[in-house]
């Protein structure tokens, strides 16, 4: 198999991915009320799902499925409008397959059976791989050199996987790899996670990504959904472990290209883990660099007009430092530090905005004194709000997460939700 890595662009050709959009990310707690965790707003312009699928184009996969369920509805207008720029002449295309009852009567029960009821999709595609992404995650990887290797080591299945501390083990998929990398143990969320060896402090995590070969993925999963209510019908609980001690299942180590080093890769799913991520990019030189011109990530925006920053009657300045601020924002006299303003945030007069994050659409009245929140899409502050200086009045109208985060949403404030 020495073609291999030579030929990863005829690799990537034959491989369709499918995006798992469908869970429901319930520890981000009202952000997911009304949407699907990959679809909420990340990076200031983003979706969460703009990653993985930026992933895909940038690696030359052009046949994508998005598998959607929960609360799909800001996820599908997303896709539709931002993602339809492929050339279906070219058999690209990212295409939208939501739970269609297509088997069953039920709606997708595990991630398997969310994919299993798209078999005969798949098939009409006559891909060699299937590559098989959870939409929930940031990160940025070239799922080429994961399809080589795949190939390479002659694998049925291939698991995308990383170092993390022992500590967040239990949350995730553990495995432990003989010397090729071959999987030899796999448990799904171990409440006593394995450690490496000779690592006392860190686990090898599954990223929950798998390459598979097309007709193993077939066998496999007709194979799980026989077992009907023996099994949950999930890669990371019934698939993976039940296969590796039968298929050649390899462990693909995911590693910054340039360093070797384990790169970045966060699952942005509690509301302090969707702040601190947003906030980490603010940094002179974040670990996560938008930046990056040969890594772009693709989204879908509005056109608006640049940022400004403007001098109220008063002649006191708008300004923002240290800090990102994307297009369509207003900030008036007003005082931005270490924050993430979304497109179209208006800040007005006599305010200060400090160590937060704002998502797109949302107004701050005159004299609002705003620290440490997360402000989901559309909120109107009235003149005056304070937020972010004693928990216990915040408590009372939002919700303050375990490191001090206050989450606002409309909802709380008695507010609708935009449409459209
Ligand atoms: P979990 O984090 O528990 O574990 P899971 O809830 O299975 O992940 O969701 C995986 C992906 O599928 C997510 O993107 C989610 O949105 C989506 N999804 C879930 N149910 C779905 C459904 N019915 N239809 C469509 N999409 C659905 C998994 C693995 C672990 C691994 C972690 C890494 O099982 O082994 O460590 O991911 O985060
Ligand atoms: P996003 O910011 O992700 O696009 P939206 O604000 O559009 O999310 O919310 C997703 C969908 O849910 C929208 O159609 C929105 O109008 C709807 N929605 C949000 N909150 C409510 C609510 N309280 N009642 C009914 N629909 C709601």
């Amino acid at each position: 198999m020495h073609t291999a890595k030579r030929f990863v662009s005829r690799l990537t050709r034959q491989t369709l991915a499918l995006v798992l959009a469908g869970g429901r990310g319930s520890r981000l707690h009202d952000l997911t009320k009304w949407r699907a965790k990959p679809a909420v707003p990340f990076g200031g312009k983003f979706r969460i799902i703009d990653f993985p699928l930026s992933n895909c184009i940038n690696s030359g996969i052009g046949q994508v499925g998005v598998i959607t369920q929960y609360k799909s509805h800001s996820l599908i207008r997303h896709i539709q409008r931002g993602w339809g720029f492929l050339r279906g002449e070219m058999d690209e295309f990212v295409e939208l397959l939501p739970a269609q009852q297509r088997i069953e009567t039920s709606w997708y029960e595990g991630t398997a059976d969310a994919v299993l009821q798209n078999l005969d999709i798949i098939r009409s595609h006559h891909p060699e791989y299937v590559l098989i992404l959870a939409g929930d995650h940031i990160y940025k990887m070239d799922y080429g050199t994961m399809l080589a290797a795949h190939v390479e080591s002659e694998a049925d299945i291939t698991v995308g996987c990383i170092e993390v501390p022992i500590e967040e083990a239990s949350a995730l998929g553990v495995m432990s790899v003989d010397d090729e990398y071959r999987i030899r143990e796999f448990e799904e969320k171990p409440a006593q996670p394995r450690p490496m060896p000779g690592n006392p402090g860190r686990a090898l995590a599954s990223m929950g990504i798998y390459v598979f070969n097309t007709r193993v993925l077939f066998e496999e999963l007709i194979r799980d959904h026989q077992l009907q209510e023996r099994s949950s019908h999930d890669f990371g609980k019934d698939v993976i472990p039940s296969v590796i001690r039968r298929l050649r299942v390899m462990a693909f180590p995911f590693r910054d290209p340039a360093t070797s080093a384990p790169a970045y890769w966060r699952d942005v799913g509690t509301v302090d883990a969707l702040w601190q991520a947003n906030l980490e990019l603010i940094g002179v030189s974040p670990e996560l660099n938008l930046y990056d011109s040969e890594w772009p990530i693709w989204t879908y925006q509005e056109q608006l007009p640049p940022a400004k920053f403007v001098f109220d009657d008063d002649n006191r300045r708008g300004t923002a430092v240290d800090s990102m601020v994307a297009g369509g924002c207003i900030v008036s006299g007003a005082q931005v530090k270490h924050s993430l303003l979304f497109s179209q945030v208006r800040v007005h007069s006599f305010s200060e905005v400090t160590d937060s994050v704002i998502f797109p659409d949302v107004e701050i009245g005159r004299n609002c004194r705003v620290r440490k929140a997360l402000i989901d899409r559309g909120c109107r502050l009235a003149p005056g709000t304070v937020v972010g200086f004693d928990p216990d009045e915040d408590r009372k109208r939002f919700h303050v997460s375990s490191k001090g985060v206050v989450l606002i949403t409309p909802e709380m404030l008695g507010q609708d939700y935009p449409h459209g």
